[in-house]
């Protein structure tokens, strides 16, 4: 089974709870749910983790490397515009990237409109909300290489 892995950076956790104007009102899991679902559809396995911590995402990558994942659906979130170790991990890994970011970044602060990851994204997908994870998931099952 072809395999994605999905990942979600600090206080994405939070989704749902606070600052809905921004990133609307689905929590994290209605998001993964909705991400398990379609994927289930098309036969392929995802994998969707949160973490607020920088090396517990770049640990992921590395298994990920390793497991034969296909693609990496990513969010790094804050970590996004500060992380050169993220977009170090991803750059060691073979598969198909795609960034997402819930809100559109380039409407936003100036510090958000520069992304390490994007460097090494295959696709980037900002201010859909949580339609860009869906679209990328759909990207991703209908061209894996
Ligand atoms: O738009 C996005 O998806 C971001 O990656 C979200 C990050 C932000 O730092 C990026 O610039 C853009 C922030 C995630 C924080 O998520 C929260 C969700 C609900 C309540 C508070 C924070």
């Amino acid at each position: 089974m072809k395999k994605v892995l999905v990942l979600h950076g600090p206080n994405l956790n939070l989704l749902g709870t606070r600052q809905p104007e921004i990133y609307g009102h689905e929590t994290l899991e209605d998001i993964n749910n909705g991400l398990y679902e379609r994927a289930a559809l098309e036969g392929w396995d995802v994998s969707c983790r949160q973490s607020n911590h920088e090396g517990e995402l770049i640990d992921w990558i590395q298994a990920a490397r390793l497991d034969g994942t296909a693609a990496i659906i990513i969010n790094p979130a804050a970590y996004t515009h500060t992380s050169v170790a993220i977009l170090d991990a991803l750059n060691a890994f073979e598969g198909r990237v795609i960034e997402v970011h819930l809100s559109n970044v380039y409407k936003r602060e100036s510090f958000r409109h520069h992304s390490y990851v994007s460097l090494r994204a295959d696709g980037v997908i900002a201010g859909l909300g949580s339609q860009g994870y869906r679209a990328a998931l759909q990207a991703v099952m209908s061209q894996p290489g």
